[in-house]
């Protein structure tokens, strides 16, 4: 469905994230290494640009083995994502021993990182081990950029511009340093940027990292920085400032760092909005009911704002009691960082909850709560989308939010469902015409549900019709092409108009 045919790419893509956009498991008759391709947004976007430009992909493959991995598989025949256009000559892995793997990216990652940049810093601890294998990972992430850099540099012709090395996300916010120095002494000239998937916060928050400055020295060594929205631009400016002393300008959005002017830049990520449209119109109904839906679909995390929801969703029904009977929440939640202690307690919080508030209402032709714990195909969770009555994305923090764009994509219905967002996430900056609804406070949100529930039509029908304008034209492709034009590595007629 996406296109890239018109974008003319000047340059080779080096992508490094965590992980590959495949995992790698091992058939265990024949002990041979298969691929399962990974089907997000950020693949499909990524990936044919990586394709087209001959470019890499640098990641662990999901699975750690006692000696390097150089024969990557092909991809399987069956399998038509864009994944599977990746040659194996493509890819490259990294991989690290399973003790400083898992102290990289379940204690500093996800035990440090994640809790503090979504603003919980009582969630997040500081070890120094967990810190130091965080460097140690990400210097191997590092040399294996390097290992890319060269294949690319034997590749490239004469036309091209210098690769561009493009790094995703909280694991890996040092490995430019190294880059950067290795390349410019192996004279293998690139240009590096750097991408955050979740929300850059405040100074008074980042500060508390005992070695925040390693952090920003890190981020800076790249010449573009991305984040989805102007505030945590901002928020990265002030830190750079505060910690560093460096000279800014906030109005262009520019930090000087190591004699370089590094641009930052707000690029918010879109969805694939012609696949889900599609989805939706090939979906099979699967609610059997007059009754009113109300659908979550979140990892089961606890910046989701899930047990703040299901308590809102209880006040509704002791506030607004027409609607017992009348109204239910399907709440989809998929299993997340299930060997970290703090998910196996929100897991028995929401069951808990979930088993209190249906015990409470439940009638002998009703129950108020429905609750998938798994994953849904896309199929699925496409139809939930296309007929939910009302989509609740309340997150207590969120860097984006790609559900809050899929629900609006789907609802190809003419009588369209409401969408709930939380102001703490990114897509609530943008998405103006939903519901805005304050997760912490849960009367509140309890009166927004209401309001979305008794909304008439044609006031529905308007707000949809202008959220699903804007997401058609802001898709992933253009978040793609935006980053490009910010690497000056496509034309700016290649862009289309910004509707915001
Ligand atoms: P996530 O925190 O994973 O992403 P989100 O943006 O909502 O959050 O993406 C979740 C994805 O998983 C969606 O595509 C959704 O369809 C899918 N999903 C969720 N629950 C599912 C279920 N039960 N079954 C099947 N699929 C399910 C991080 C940041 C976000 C940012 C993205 C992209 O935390 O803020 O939007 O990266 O940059």
């Amino acid at each position: 469905v996406i296109s890239h045919s018109s974008i003319n790419i000047k340059s080779s893509l080096i992508v490094v994230s965590n992980r590959l956009p495949f995992v790698l498991k091992k058939d265990p008759k024949t002990a041979n290494l298969r691929r399962v391709a990974s089907a997000g947004g950020l693949v499909t976007a990524v990936c044919p640009v990586v394709i087209k430009g001959n470019g890499l992909w640098v990641g662990w493959p999901g699975i750690h083995s006692s000696k390097p991995l150089y024969d990557i598989p092909e991809s399987d025949p069956n399998d038509h994502t864009p994944t599977a256009g990746l040659k194996s000559e493509q890819v490259v892995c990294v991989d690290a021993d399973q003790e400083i793997f898992d102290s990289y990216y379940n204690g500093c990652c996800n035990g440090t990182f994640w809790p503090l940049f979504h603003s919980m810093p009582g969630r997040a601890s500081f070890k120094e081990e967990h810190w130091r294998n965080y460097v140690k990972v990400n210097q191997y992430f590092a040399d294996k950029t390097l290992e890319a850099l060269e294949r690319c540099h034997k590749r490239k012709n004469a036309s091209q511009s210098v690769p561009i090395v493009w790094i995703h996300d909280y694991h890996l916010m040092l490995a430019a340093n190294w880059i950067r120095e290795k390349a410019e002494d192996a004279d293998l000239p690139c240009q590096m940027a750097f991408f955050l998937h979740i929300p850059f916060p405040p100074w008074d928050i980042f500060r508390l990292f005992p070695w925040a400055d390693e952090l920003l020295q890190g981020i800076l060594a790249c010449d573009m920085v991305g984040f989805h929205i102007r505030d945590y631009c901002l928020n990265f400016v002030d830190c750079c400032q505060r910690n560093l002393g460096c000279r800014v300008d906030r109005k262009n959005l520019l930090v000087e760092h190591g004699g370089r002017s590094v641009r930052i830049r707000p690029l918010p990520i879109g969805i694939p909005f012609d696949r889900f449209v599609e989805l939706a119109q090939g979906a099979k109904k699967i609610f059997e009911t007059k009754q009113k839906i109300i659908l979550g679909v979140d990892r089961l995390d606890y910046t989701k704002g899930l047990v703040h929801r299901l308590r809102a969703f209880e006040m509704l029904l002791e506030r607004h009691p027409e609607h017992i009977g009348k109204v239910s929440l399907l709440q989809i939640s998929v299993p997340s960082r299930t060997d970290v202690k703090e998910y196996q307690e929100l897991k028995e919080e929401m069951d808990q909850l979930v088993g209190r508030i249906n015990g409470r209402f439940t009638t002998a032709n009703w129950s108020p709560i429905r609750y998938i714990f798994g994953c849904v195909g896309q199929d699925e969770l496409a139809a939930y989308y296309r007929d939910a009555d009302v989509a609740l994305v309340t997150p207590l923090r969120d860097g984006m939010n790609l559900v809050a764009k899929e629900f609006v994509a789907c609802q190809i219905n003419p009588a369209p469902g409401v969408l709930i967002v939380s102001p703490f996430a990114g897509a609530g900056e943008m998405m103006h015409e939903a519901l805005l609804s304050n997760p912490y406070e849960i009367g509140g949100a309890a009166d927004v549900i209401h309001r979305a529930l008794t909304m008439p039509e044609d006031e529905r029908t308007l707000r949809m019709s202008r959220l699903r304008r804007r997401e058609m034209e802001c898709d992933v492709n253009y978040w793609m092409r935006s980053f490009l034009k910010a690497m000056g590595s496509i034309e700016e007629d290649e862009i289309g108009t910004t509707v915001m």
